[in-house]
């Protein structure tokens, strides 16, 4: 094998956000960029000499050549196998699931997630490790500094491989196995929910789903799950093709992006009878979910509570749930389910690489972020499609819609009014002033009382992993009220333009009689005593959020 050796150089802003690298199309399309990334990756492992790698990608712009370049370079650093999804489309979950399933050393994930794709878009990529996770931080710290030094990185000189045809071919020494991107995956989950039972109700013609998969990985996925395998009828599904650019969307499934779904879900606005008894929304790389019930909008916060609290009506879950996890700005209306069912709640850092240590140690059956992210031990990812089978799972036990089973959870554990207000695309000068001023304020808060409401408490959220000790600090700035309720400040850490600012609001009320106020309203006085609080208004210049989901 002919191992080229082409020198380079560092270059600046390649430090891993959230979730991965991300960046402009046209960022990742200059030469060397992907390059020294990706050599920055393998650079940062050790012994993965023969071993194998998993490969795919949501189907973005630049999705198939980022694929092509990694494969020649996986190759030239010595691994002995990569696993590529066909046509080059892996889920988040799905790779997720494969890499656990094939024993593989690790995974390249090419995706930015939600963020908008085309030429004019956003590219992305991160690199998952033998359990199927993100890589945490450690790993993370030591891809972006050998980004900064990086003087070299290793390719082969081969032809292209055919992406979509099935079977194994070699690149060099290497073996390039492109593999069925749905089946894994679509046989995992089938052992996790009563797929008898959910096909019943699907094909029972009195009931009713739409799903959306916004032009995004999911359609695939979607289709062999529940047209094929479920007998969902085909007109059940809604932009099921994966394009390039999501349609020129924006493949986040919030109220506000995903605008086709919510159209349906709340017929003509008189409360239509055809309106769907079920809807639910994906992203771009299909780790989110969106659950919608006939005009009633289902807040991911609660939606992980509903999940932790009907686990046991799931075969997959039917033994009981070893303990949960939410991201620190996700409501505590799990917590309430998990006090109830006592077991262990846990309250980490934004991002799915915080919940990997938990589930490998065994400690949490359940996680979720407000984020619209769910998902179990059965992957080491949030997982869009398997947050919709869970739902159609406890919709086909209990046979009630989904507004009455929000209302009646409600009932029984009280109600987290939430709300996050995003300010997206936000200077970048200015959203560093607004949090460095909250830091700065954060040690003459408590005591003090705002509009009404005493400030209980006020930080910046650190966590030590209870697994591994490591510390991850300025996680965001909390700011607990005397009564219980919070607000919550972060910049976002996935973006490509500017800042944005996330607001996390939330209000516990536990009086049944009262949990029928419209949202925003219900958190008024958060959102006024926010604004405050940070100037929001007047060190962004908005005077609204773009999306508040
Ligand atoms: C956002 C969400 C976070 C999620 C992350 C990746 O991060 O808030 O909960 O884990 O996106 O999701 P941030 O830093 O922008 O707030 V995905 O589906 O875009 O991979
Ligand atoms: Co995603």
């Amino acid at each position: 094998m002919n191992v080229t050796s082409v020198t380079t150089q560092p270059i600046a802003g390649q430090r891993p956000g959230t979730s991965g690298l991300r960046k402009k199309v046209t960022v990742f399309q200059a030469p060397g960029y992907l390059e020294n990334f990706v050599q920055a990756i393998f650079d940062s492992l050790a012994g993965f000499k023969g071993q194998t790698l998993v490969l795919g990608g949501d189907g973005r712009f630049h999705n198939d050549e980022a694929i092509q370049t990694i494969v020649r370079m996986a190759a030239a650093n010595g691994f002995g196998r990569v696993l590529v999804g066909q046509h080059g489309i892996l889920s988040t979950p799905a790779a997720s699931c494969v890499i656990r399933k094939h024993q593989a050393f690790g995974g390249i994930i090419l995706s930015a997630s939600h963020n908008p794709g085309g030429p004019e878009g956003d590219f992305g990529i991160k690199y998952n490790t033998g359990n199927g996770g993100p890589a945490p931080e450690k790993i993370t710290d030591a891809i972006y500094a050998n980004t900064q030094k990086i003087t070299r990185y290793l390719t082969v000189e081969a032809p292209a491989v055919n992406l979509a045809v099935q079977g194994t071919t070699s690149v060099g020494e290497m073996q390039v196995v492109v593999i069925d991107s749905v089946a894994d995956h679509a046989d995992l989950l089938a052992t996790l929910f009563d797929f008898d039972r959910i096909g019943a109700l699907l094909r029972s013609g009195t009931f009713k789903m739409c799903f959306d998969a916004m032009h995004a990985v999911t359609g695939p996925y979607a289709q062999e799950i529940f047209v094929k395998r479920l007998g969902a009828p085909a007109s059940s599904l809604m932009n099921a093709v994966p394009l390039p650019d999501f349609g020129g969307g924006h493949p986040d499934p919030n109220p506000t992006y995903a605008e086709d779904l919510i159209k349906v879900m709340f017929g003509d606005g008189s409360g239509s009878e055809s309106a769907p008894d079920f809807g639910a929304a994906s992203d771009g790389d299909g780790d989110r979910n969106m659950i919608v019930g006939t005009n009633f909008i289902v807040t991911p916060s609660d939606s992980l509570a509903v999940l932790a609290a009907n686990a046991m009506l799931v075969p997959g879950y039917a033994s009981g749930l070893k303990g949960v996890a939410r991201s620190m700005p996700t409501s505590a209306a799990v917590d309430r389910v998990a006090e109830k069912l006592g077991i262990k709640c846990f309250e980490t850092p934004t991002g799915w690489k915080f919940f990997g240590n938990l589930l490998d140690a065994g400690e949490v059956t359940l996680c979720g972020e407000e984020s619209s992210g769910t998902g179990s031990d059965h992957v080491r990812e949030k997982d869009g499609v398997w947050a919709v089978l869970f739902w159609l799972n406890i919709l086909a036990v209990r046979r009630e819609s989904v507004e009455a089973i929000l209302r009646g959870h409600w009932q029984r554990f009280g109600r987290n009014y939430y709300s996050r207000h995003d300010y997206e695309g936000v200077d970048s000068a200015a959203a560093n002033g607004l949090m460095a001023h909250l830091r700065e304020s954060l040690a003459t808060l408590p005591g003090r009382t705002v509009g009404g409401a005493t400030i209980a408490s006020a930080d910046d959220f650190a966590y030590t992993d209870p697994v591994d000790g490591s510390v991850s600090t300025a996680q965001g700035i909390r700011i607990g009220l005397k009564d219980g309720s919070r607000v919550v400040f972060r910049l976002s850490g996935t973006g490509t333009e500017g800042a944005t600012l996330r607001v996390y609001l939330e209000r516990f009320e536990p009086d049944p009689a009262k949990h029928a106020v419209e949202t925003q309203q219900a958190l008024a006085p958060l959102i006024g005593l926010a604004d405050t609080l940070a100037g929001i208004r007047e060190r962004t210049g908005r005077s609204a959020p773009t999306v508040i989901t």
